[in-house]
Order: structure tokens, then C-alpha cells, then sequence
């Protein structure tokens, strides 16, 4: 067997490979620090932290294998790239024509990958198990998607149904005229109350829903397959027509938490925003109040009318 001829180690090189790669590294944990809940921020590249010990869970084992890639990646790439500037063609290297396997390497490099997957599928499969068991939820809202708008149905709160109150969220009206050309409505204009520029990002009714509570979302469909997606709860779940994909989530804080649809499902999947406020328990309680008395007074409205026009109709 022909034995490689082997230059001379060249430290200048491997040096700087390594010291290029740990400055790589080193600008990798300030990317969590911009993930901000509420409103995405310049540059933010990483997945958001959310506002939960759901999304946080979500974020920990996202972290993690995410620096298990790294460490993965360092040392598959450092080896390569070390291997491309030691055993250089100009260096006078030649191949080992002769080697064909060596035995207990590749029983190495199989097992070392397959407990690395098994570390990882454990946590994952423990997570997914958690996020999909939404029993002991304290509020149920139904979750409809339709092109291109979202509807939402409050089903029930702490054990109580909840009848009749239920909203459309579509897109706000500056922001829709804003996209269709509408003369004297320019995109940059569009802010909301705090200054936050929201053209697109806007609905004309938020979803409202209680902080610190175990929320149950079912998600489905009328028409065609859309994706309720909120980054701050941690999970994207698809709006199905003909199925119900229970989920749940929760936040630890007041605020605005945005949104979009994440299945492309038409012309306007672009322009249909998911906006969920959550406010303080107290507030939500007498919000609910408001809207359940108000579809009360409108289904009294409604017998009343039907009862008066049923009583003018002419006697046969
Ligand atoms: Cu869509």
C-alpha cells in the first residue's frame, strides 16, 4: 500500500480557522436577546421566547438543539476545513488508494449520531406530549378560519358555557385600503395608538382572552387549510376544514401578541392577521359580561321583531 505523503502542519492556518470559527459563535447569543413577545423587532432572526411556560419550554428545547447543531456543526466543519488547508494538493498530499474502511470508526460515527437523536427525540417527544394535553383548560375559544379572515367563538370560561358571543377579525380598514391603492392612505403612515407601525399587521376586533389562564384554542376551517399561528404561544397549528385541532396556550402578561395565517391558502392569505389581546382576569370578566349581555339584548331584539312582524302579517 502506497503511503500518503504528508506536508508539514501549518499552525498560522488551523489557528485562524479556529479563532474565525469562535467569533462565529460568539456573535450566536445575542440573537435570543432580540426576540421580543409582543412585536417582532429589526433584525430578529431567532424564534420569539413567548410569554408562557409553554413558549418558554418551546424556546429552552429549540436553544438546545440548537447548540447541539453547532457543536455538531464546529467540529464537522473544523475537521473538514482542517483536513482541506493540512492535506493540500500543493503541499504534495496524495490519496491513500488502498484504504477502503475501518471498522471500529464507522461503529463510532453510527453510534455517536444515533444516541445524539435519541437525546434529542426524548425531550422533544416529552414537550410534544405536554403541548398537546389540554386538560384542565379554563377557557375554550374556537378558532374558524375563512378565507381570508379569522372568526373566533368563545365556547366556554371556567366550567361555564358561554353562548352567543363570538367575533370577526379581519383586517383593519386602513391597512386594507392602504394595500388596495386607496388614494390619501400611504402603508407608512399606518400606526397604531403607541406608534408601533401596523399596516398589515392590524385587525379590526382583537381576539381578548384572560392572563394566567390555561387557554384551549380548537382550530378549524370552512373552506380551504389555514394556519393559526401566534409566535408568542409557542406553536403554529393547521386550520382543517372537516377536523378540530385542539391545542392550548397561555400568557403571563398583559399585552398585544401578534400573528399570521401560515398555510398559504389564496389571494389574500397576506391580509389576514391573527391579533389576541390578553388582559388581566378582572378585565376579561367584565368584557365577557358585556358582550354576553349584549347578545342577549340581541337575541331578545330579534324574538321581539319576529313576534311583531309575525302579529302585522294579515290573518287568513
Ligand atoms: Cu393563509
Amino acid at each position: 500500500m502506497t503511503q500518503p505523503v504528508l506536508p508539514t502542519a501549518q499552525p498560522s492556518v488551523s489557528r485562524r480557522v479556529v479563532r474565525a470559527l469562535l467569533a462565529m459563535a460568539s456573535v450566536l447569543p445575542a440573537f435570543p436577546a432580540l426576540a421580543n413577545p409582543q412585536h417582532p423587532s429589526a433584525w430578529q432572526i431567532n424564534l420569539t421566547r413567548g410569554d408562557s411556560g409553554l413558549s418558554h419550554d418551546v424556546w429552552d428545547l429549540h436553544m438546545a438543539v440548537f447548540w447541539v447543531c453547532v457543536c455538531i456543526g464546529i467540529v464537522v466543519y473544523g475537521v473538514l476545513v482542517y483536513s482541506l488547508f493540512k492535506f493540500r494538493k500543493s503541499k504534495g498530499a496524495k490519496p491513500d488508494t488502498g484504504f477502503t474502511h475501518h471498522t471500529l470508526l464507522e461503529v463510532v460515527w453510527t453510534t455517536i449520531p444515533v444516541l445524539i437523536l435519541i437525546g434529542l427525540a426524548y425531550p422533544a417527544s416529552r414537550l410534544l406530549v405536554y403541548e398537546n394535553n389540554t386538560a384542565g383548560s379554563q377557557l375554550t375559544v374556537k378558532v374558524t378560519g375563512v378565507q381570508w379572515l379569522w372568526r373566533y367563538d368563545y365556547v366556554d370560561y371556567l366550567g361555564q358555557p358561554i353562548r352567543h358571543v363570538g367575533l370577526i377579525s379581519k383586517l383593519a380598514e386602513d391597512s386594507n385600503e392602504a394595500r388596495q391603492g386607496v388614494p390619501g392612505i400611504s402603508p407608512w403612515n399606518i400606526k397604531s395608538k403607541s406608534g408601533v407601525r401596523d399596516y398589515l399587521l392590524n385587525v379590526t376586533e382583537p381576539l381578548v382572552v384572560p392572563t394566567h389562564t390555561k387557554i384551549q384554542f380548537l382550530i378549524t376551517s370552512v373552506d380551504v387549510i389555514h394556519g393559526f399561528w401566534v409566535p408568542a404561544l409557542g406553536w403554529q397549528a393547521d386550520a382543517i376544514p372537516g377536523q378540530i385541532h385542539d391545542a392550548w396556550g397561555e400568557f403571563d402578561n398583559p399585552g398585544t401578541y401578534r400573528g399570521q395565517c401560515a398555510q398559504l391558502c389564496g389571494q389574500d392569505h397576506a391580509y389576514m392577521p391573527i391579533v389576541i389581546k390578553a388582559v388581566p382576569r378582572s378585565e376579561f370578566q367584565q368584557w365577557l359580561a358585556d358582550r354576553e349581555s349584549k347578545a342577549h339584548m340581541d337575541v331578545i331584539s330579534r324574538t321581539a321583531q319576529v313576534v311583531r312582524a309575525s302579529e302585522t302579517q294579515p290573518q287568513g
